[in-house]
């Protein structure tokens, strides 16, 4: 029933994507580099910000949730009807790589996240020294995962690297997964 009423939606050309990640990620910039904004003026996340983007004759929805460990128990009220799950994790930060794996993990086993698509962004790309994608790749033991399309991309919030073809895999997975069902 569910993927039905999502089919519906994605015929409708309208997405609901949810952008996650642990705290200082970067999820927040993502989002105000791709609509534009001044990027330099971003502070934590407390809540949550909505933005609507088009792209390529598709409304996504974009739900950015705060990260900090505190509000991490809201994440569950936004799951529904989310079509593409996005977790943004930040390549500088080996430290919490572990803490990261995690909590992606925890999604992953998530009823109401069954049907939802996986795109991994690794931002902070354009720090010298940043963890690979290889580095990315086994440290949230993403080849494990056999619940959800999935697909990372390097990218940077700073200098945009990456965003448009991160938005045109969201849409062409949409695409893709209306001939699945
Ligand atoms: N060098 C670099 N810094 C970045 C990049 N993206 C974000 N930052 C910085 O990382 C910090 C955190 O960015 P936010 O966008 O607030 O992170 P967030 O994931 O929204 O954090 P919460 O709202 O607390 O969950 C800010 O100081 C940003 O300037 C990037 O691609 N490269
Ligand atoms: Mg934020």
């Amino acid at each position: 029933m569910l993927s039905i009423l999502r089919k519906a939606r994605l015929k409708d050309k309208e997405m609901r994507i949810l952008m996650l990640g642990l705290d200082n990620a970067g999820k927040t910039t993502i989002v105000k580099k791709i609509m534009n904004e001044d990027v330099n003026s971003v502070s934590p996340t407390l809540g949550f910000i909505i933005k609507t983007i088009d792209y390529d004759g598709y409304k996504l929805n974009i739900w950015d949730v705060g990260g900090q460990k505190t509000l991490r128990t809201y994440w569950k009220n936004y799951f529904e009807k989310t079509d593409t799950l996005i977790w943004v994790v930040d390549a500088t930060d080996r430290e919490r790589l572990v803490d990261c794996r995690q909590e992606l993990h925890g999604l992953l086993v998530q009823e109401r996240l069954m049907g939802a698509s996986l795109l991994v962004f690794k931002n902070k790309s354009d720090v010298s020294g940043c963890m690979t994608e290889n580095d990315i790749r086994e440290g949230l033991q993403l080849d494990n995962i056999q619940t959800h399309r999935w697909h990372i991309l390097p990218c940077s919030a700073m200098t945009g690297q990456n965003l448009q073809q991160g938005l045109a895999w969201v849409v062409q997975d949409a695409k893709d997964r209306l001939f699945l069902y």
